[in-house]
């Protein structure tokens, strides 16, 4: 598959027009890593996943933002969808269980425009905050579709079950058809896993040959994402489909959820406002310039694609800091 060559310097130089701007709208360059009609790549799948737990109704500073986290992620996805420059990938969403049960499909995979950005915002909007937060079951789930595995949790959840169309019959129908899609896993969550070893005995024997996890499975699950073929079997794409998983946490530094990042070939990045917007700034250009660096040959579009939607999210939830950082107090 010939990838299509990217200038990564200019991918930086947007980055940084980002956070002066203070406004997540990506210029030109993006466009071409979406691939306005470019409909010779596979889209790519990117599968959100948005903690709904009862922590998320917090105010962590009324003084900052009187809003809830997450009414601040429902706003942040609602700009991601809205934002015509990534129409044309594939999104769908799943949030938890609100009996600490799993997760489910609220919407199906499906290819981003101006339709189903309306209906995609309609549906996170209206998720309310409430019970435990089943991190690995809920990636388990997300793997379970990935890899077009039966259904577990997502029948018999709450308070909806799995959108229709993202199975058929007891299975999973796997978003991955190209041999070239790339596929990715983004989680927002806020906390430490509760309610979150129903999966375990499940993961153990699909996912990790009878070998058990260490400790909370949620690296874990990361990591066969990572590592092992997702599309297998008589139905599946020929070679090696994979899925990177993202991390994105809200007010609480998690070693799991860097663990699930590194092990699942994704990025985590914490969004706490009140604690070091220095370092997450840091973070994101030390990002951005490795890439442009040490990879400023050659790259796949899809490969920094996830960065930019990270980037996305810790500007809207930081702008109004991020020009606090740059301009001063004002
Ligand atoms: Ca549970
Ligand atoms: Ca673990
Ligand atoms: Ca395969």
């Amino acid at each position: 598959m010939t990838k299509p060559t990217i200038h990564l310097r200019s991918l930086s130089a947007t980055l940084l027009v980002l956070l002066f701007a203070g406004h997540p709208v990506l210029a030109d360059d993006t466009e071409v890593l979406i691939g306005a009609g470019g409909s010779a790549w596979a889209k790519p799948n990117v599968l959100f996943i948005m903690d709904t737990s009862g922590s998320m109704s917090t105010v962590d500073d009324a003084a900052v933002d009187d809003r809830s986290r997450l009414a601040i992620v429902q706003n942040v996805f609602s700009g991601l969808m809205n934002n015509t420059n990534y129409q044309g990938m594939n999104v769908a969403l799943m949030r938890f269980d609100s009996g600490g049960h799993g997760g489910f499909f609220a919407t199906p995979m499906q290819e981003l425009n101006s339709t189903t950005s309306d209906s995609n915002t309609a549906t996170s909007n209206a998720f309310t905050a409430g019970g435990n937060t089943p991190l690995s079951e809920t990636l388990y789930e997300a793997a379970r579709f990935y890899g077009g595995l039966s259904v577990d949790f997502g029948d018999s959840s709450n308070p909806s079950t799995n959108h229709a169309d993202v199975f058929t019959g007891g299975n999973y129908d796997s978003p991955i058809t190209s041999e070239c899609q790339a596929n990715y896993v983004i989680l927002l969550t806020d906390g430490q896993p509760t309610s979150d070893n129903e999966a375990n005995n499940s993961i153990r024997t699909d996912f990790l040959g009878g070998t058990s996890c260490n400790g909370n499975c949620l690296d874990e699950v990361a990591d066969y994402l990572h590592t092992s073929d997702q599309s297998t079997g008589a139905g599946g794409v020929t070679g090696t489909q994979t899925v990177e998983t993202y991390t994105i946490g809200f007010t609480t530094n998690l070693a799991l959820l860097q663990d699930t990042a590194t092990k699942g070939g994704g990025q985590y990045v914490m969004a706490d406002e009140r604690q070091a917007p220095q370092e997450l700034i840091g973070n994101l250009l030390q990002t951005a310039a490795m890439s442009d660096f040490t990879r400023s040959v050659e790259l796949a579009w899809l490969d920094l694609s996830p960065f930019f939607l990270a980037a996305a999210f810790m500007l809207t939830v930081l702008g109004p800091v991020l020009v606090r950082f740059f301009f001063g107090n004002v």
